[in-house]
């Protein structure tokens, strides 16, 4: 039996992780709270999903942080990080799902690391960007640009070497899904090519939305006792959409990432989802947040 299909009791385990420290301003670590009085824990108990709630993780608000090693804030990052971790293998180890609010990217790093200490997770990064900057090549020095590159084993020692195995995951255990090719530049490029990632950027994805979905997963589920996804708001397209904290305007539309969403979380290898970059402070007419949540719920007790 897969973690959260427990017969009868709750199957999800919601943990808010209110951190925008791994970002380039504020706003990201109000994401949780919002998602919740957007009706996020009603809609999934409506939907006939158990819920365990495991509350928000102490928030970790963004400050200005002088860059060292490359990178900025690290030692917040790495310390919300391990929280996540902790959290997320006490929620894994009850026999729940993980269902995650972030926060900003970096959060994933916590997760993937408290899904590896019971499973060998593969990672479907459903995002408007591959992260794969590194601390040398970066212009900002921001952390949320490099979490794959630190999943894979690269960037700052203490993020890559994070976690219960390094990497954190094989570079076969990875699927970038959604981004925009635009997004990379040519050292981003090299990288993804250079570990041979699988990629299906948003064109492809827009071709077959749900076709490409369960390509991308049978791969995955190949290589992988489980299947986490991370799934970046910025995937979605800025103009139709612009709840993201940093703007993407080749991005999907929602009803296309719900198709995806929905293949992702209906496999019987789902472990969890994280989701990420939804900054509240852009939806000041409150449409934006319960389309949103309607559609997470949807895709994980739909
Ligand atoms: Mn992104």
């Amino acid at each position: 039996m897969t973690a959260g299909t427990t017969a009868g009791g709750p199957t999800i385990g919601l943990l808010g992780v209110p951190t925008s420290a791994g970002s380039h301003n504020a706003g990201q670590e109000k994401a949780p709270a919002a998602l919740r009085s957007a009706g996020l824990v009603e809609q999934l108990a409506e939907r006939g999903a158990g819920v365990r709630d495991f509350g928000d993780l102490p928030v970790a608000r963004h400050r200005p942080a002088e860059r060292a090693d490359g990178v900025r804030d690290l030692g917040r990052v790495r310390m919300v990080a391990g929280q996540v971790a902790d959290r997320v293998g006490e929620i894994r180890a009850a026999g729940l799902l993980p269902l995650v609010l972030g926060g900003d990217c970096t959060i994933t790093l916590g997760v993937v690391a408290g899904l590896a200490r019971h499973d060998d997770v593969g990672l479907m990064y459903f995002d408007g960007d591959a992260d794969l900057s590194t601390p040398q090549t970066s212009g900002s020095g921001v952390l949320d640009t490099m979490g794959m590159t630190h999943m894979l084993g690269g960037g700052v020692a203490a993020l890559s070497g994070f976690g219960p195995r390094q990497p954190l995951v094989r570079a076969d255990q990875v699927e970038l899904f959604g981004f925009d090719p635009d997004e990379l530049d040519t050292g981003e490029w090299t990288r993804l090519t250079g570990r041979n990632l699988h990629a299906t950027p948003a064109p492809a994805v827009r071709q077959d939305p749900a076709g490409r979905a369960a390509d991308a997963l049978s791969r995955l589920a190949a290589r992988s006792d489980s299947v986490l996804v991370h799934f970046d708001v910025d995937v979605l397209d800025t103009g139709a959409f612009p709840l993201a904290n940093f703007p993407h305007f080749a991005g999907l539309t929602l009803d296309e990432a719900a198709s995806c969403l929905g293949v992702f979380c209906r496999s019987a290898k789902f472990a969890g989802l994280v989701v990420t970059e939804v900054n509240p402070d852009h939806d000041p007419d409150g449409v934006l947040l319960p389309a949103l949540v309607g559609m997470l719920c949807a895709a994980v007790a739909g």
